[in-house]
This record gives C-alpha cells, structure tokens and sequence, in this order.
C-alpha cells in the first residue's frame, strides 16, 4: 500500500469519529485599534496602551456562554458580561473596512464542519445583525458567508441569534473571520454585538494532520521520481 494510500486511509479513521464543539479557542482582534467607538469586556480597553489584550486568551467569545436559545440578556446589551464585542457603526473606516476581524486559534489541527455565530438584536436601540461574515481556513482564501437575521427583536433587552456556516471539511488549526457591517446602518449610528462563536469539527491526530499536510510535498516528491 503506498504511503498516501495508508495517510488517507489513516485521516478517514480519524474523522469519522462524531464532530464536537471544539473546546479552548483562543483568539485575537486584527484590526480592532481602527474602531472609534466600542464597548463591551472585550472591547472596553485603549487601543494605544492596550492593543493587544486578548493575545493567547480566552474571551468573552469563546467562553462557552451567551448562545442563541440558551443566554437572554437582562439588561441593556452593551452592560451584559456576556458580550464578546459591541461597537459603533458611526466608525469611519465603516463599512469600508470590515470590522472586527478575528482570527482564532484552535488547539489543534481540525476537520472543520462548521462555525456558529451568535450575535444580538436589540431593534429599539439599534443593534442589527451582521450583513455578512468573510471566512478564511488555515489561512486560505476568505469566503463570504450570508444567513444572518435581522428581523424585529421581541425581547426587551435583545434577542440572542445565530447563524450556522457550513465549512464543509476545510481542515487547519486557526480560522480568521471578518464579520461585514449591520443591515441597515441607520447612517452609521447602527451597534454589532457578537456574543459567542462555536467551532465543530473533528481532531485529526498529530501523525495524521503532519502526514496530511506533507503529502503535497509527498507528491512532488513522487512526480519527480517518475521523470527520472
Ligand atoms: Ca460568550
């Protein structure tokens, strides 16, 4: 059997145990300093002292609260300790740029079925869903992503939402979003809040994941030969 034909073999095993929400996300904002106006744990910093604060920690979006279904706010959005990031859409760099960009890091290398985002909307005060999420794997080429729903909010305090994307198997052990501005801005007075992001996937072991990334090399290797 040649060695490609036994990786893959050894891949296949490894995801066909069931996908699960992957524990211990970490998590840093790439472009957060450009907002003018935030608010909220993750966010209430100073973008000149403080740029960095979420480097190789757990925060407010991957702490394993504030879900669709499960989390009701219970007072204004932007006082709620389960808010990972709630801004200001009055930003001028808005929607030009898109804000905030994540990028997690995930405690290993993933089959990746999907992502989960939650995300408030609270109409009377103007938190709007997201328009979009630009998504990118392992750092490969960013997909857009549609889904979310920003229809009136019952709740008084907000509703919780979510919206889940289909990832379809992309494998890598870090994931950057680019969450694109709210639905309609109200001319830049619009607020985002995220509450919590999920991944699922599975864990490919490390002698798999390393086989699994080197057999691009392997078949450059193979072609080689073959011409010899
Ligand atoms: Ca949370």
């Amino acid at each position: 059997m040649a060695l490609a034909t036994v990786a893959s073999a050894f891949i296949a095993g490894a995801a066909s145990s069931h996908a699960a929400i992957i524990a211990g996300v970490t998590y840093t904002y790439d472009n957060k300093a450009s907002l003018a106006l935030a608010h909220g744990p993750d966010n209430n910093y100073s973008a000149t002292s403080d740029p960095n604060a979420l480097s190789g920690a757990l925060g407010n979006l991957t702490d394993g609260q504030g879900q669709a279904g499960v989390y009701v706010p219970g007072t204004f959005f932007w006082g709620t300790p389960e808010l990972g990031t709630i801004y200001n859409h009055a930003d001028a760099n808005i929607p030009s740029v898109p804000q905030p960009q994540l990028t997690f890091t995930l405690p290993g290398t993933y089959n990746l079925s999907s992502v989960t985002i939650h995300y408030g909307v609270r109409t009377a005060s103007a938190v709007e869903a997201p328009s979009s999420a630009d998504i990118a794997v392992g750092g490969g080429g960013f997909a857009n992503h549609t889904g979310f729903d920003n229809t009136a909010s019952v709740n008084n305090f907000g509703d919780i939402r979510s919206n889940t994307i289909n990832l379809g198997g992309a494998v890598g052990s870090s994931v950057t979003i680019q969450i694109r501005g709210t639905q309609s801005p109200l001319a830049g007075t619009a607020w985002l809040g995220l509450t919590e992001i999920e991944f699922d996937g599975t864990l490919i072991p490390e002698p798999a994941a390393g086989l699994f990334l080197g057999l691009g090399a392997f078949g450059l290797v193979l072609r080689r030969r073959r011409r010899l």
